[in-house]
């Protein structure tokens, strides 16, 4: 069904494969445009509670398939962005299901930016981060001047941007880049394990947690308070929140559905 990218569901989890492993699944406009799709399926999907984004073969992604670029003053790169990059990135904020980005190897360029719009980021230890913008003379696009600071703070981030050194995945946990760092022999079962996890919680609270938390970072105290209030009241109305609290009163674990 998709021409770059593989998308399957299994046990609550959707696991989107970049796959163009001769060209470090670098992106096309095609790809950019399969990857909102597959992360729009998933939110329609109820099977769906969590979602993992890995990279086929050795790396992950390398940004923009610069051979589809000349590299050039002729290229438009506001329009490139606007079209195919930034509906994409909006997305993942768009999904109200957890997204995991499964780093299996290099993260280059909007590869990395990418990967920081997830919400977690798992890195199998062969994993490594290139801020690589920089390397061609361009700015970190795809949200990687909004994500990268919040996430490292504006000193590492400005660091990373600015050099445009790669990071291992060692020093990404040391940094706070990535959550977990696994053996590169047992990763996806790593990561998929830690996906299924998540797919196993209360997904319409963690919908709600993803929004009020990434829409506090752009709020003052009294607003914030506000919202927690409102996204509180949508997920005390949920089943597992009943769930949870009388799987609690029973002395029981809870079997949430994600309804
Ligand atoms: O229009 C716009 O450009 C605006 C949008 C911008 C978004 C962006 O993402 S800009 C940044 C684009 N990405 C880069 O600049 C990264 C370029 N790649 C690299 O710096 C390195 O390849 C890596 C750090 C990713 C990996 O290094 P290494 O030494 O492990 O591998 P390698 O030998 O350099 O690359 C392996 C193969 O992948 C190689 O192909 P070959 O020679 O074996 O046939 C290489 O050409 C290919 N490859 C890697 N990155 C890209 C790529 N092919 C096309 N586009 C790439 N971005």
């Amino acid at each position: 069904m998709y021409e770059t990218i593989l998308y399957e569901v299994s046990e609550g989890v959707a696991v989107v494969t970049l796959n163009r492993p001769d060209k470090f699944n670098a992106f096309t406009a095609v790809m950019n445009k399969e990857i909102t799709d597959a992360l729009k399926q998933a939110q329609k999907d109820a099977d769906v509670r969590c979602i993992v984004l890995t990279g086929a073969g050795r790396a992950f992604n390398a940004g923009q398939d610069l051979s589809d670029v000349s590299g050039g003053g002729d290229v438009d790169y506001g329009g490139f962005l606007r079209d195919r990059y930034n509906p994409m990135i909006l997305q993942f904020q768009k999904t109200e299901k957890p997204i995991i980005a499964a780093v299996n190897g290099v993260a280059a360029g909007a590869g990395m930016s990418i990967a920081l719009a997830c919400d977690i980021r798992l890195a199998s230890e062969k994993a490594s981060f290139v801020n690589a913008f920089v390397n061609i003379g361009l700015v970190p696009d795809s949200g990687g001047c909004y994500f990268l600071p919040r996430i490292v703070g504006i000193g590492k981030a400005l660091e990373l941007a600015m050099t445009g050194e790669k990071v291992s995945a060692e020093e990404a946990l040391r940094i706070g880049l990535v959550n977990q760092v696994y053996p590169a022999e047992s990763f996806m079962e790593d990561a998929l394990a830690y996906a299924r996890k998540l797919a196993s919680l209360p997904t319409k609270g963690i919908g709600l947690i993803k929004r009020t938390m990434y829409k506090g970072l752009e709020m003052g105290l009294e607003e914030t308070l506000e919202y927690e209030a409102f996204a509180q009241e949508a997920a005390g109305s949920t089943e597992d929140h009943k769930e949870g609290v009388t799987a609690f009163m029973e002395k029981r674990a809870p079997r949430f559905t994600g309804r």
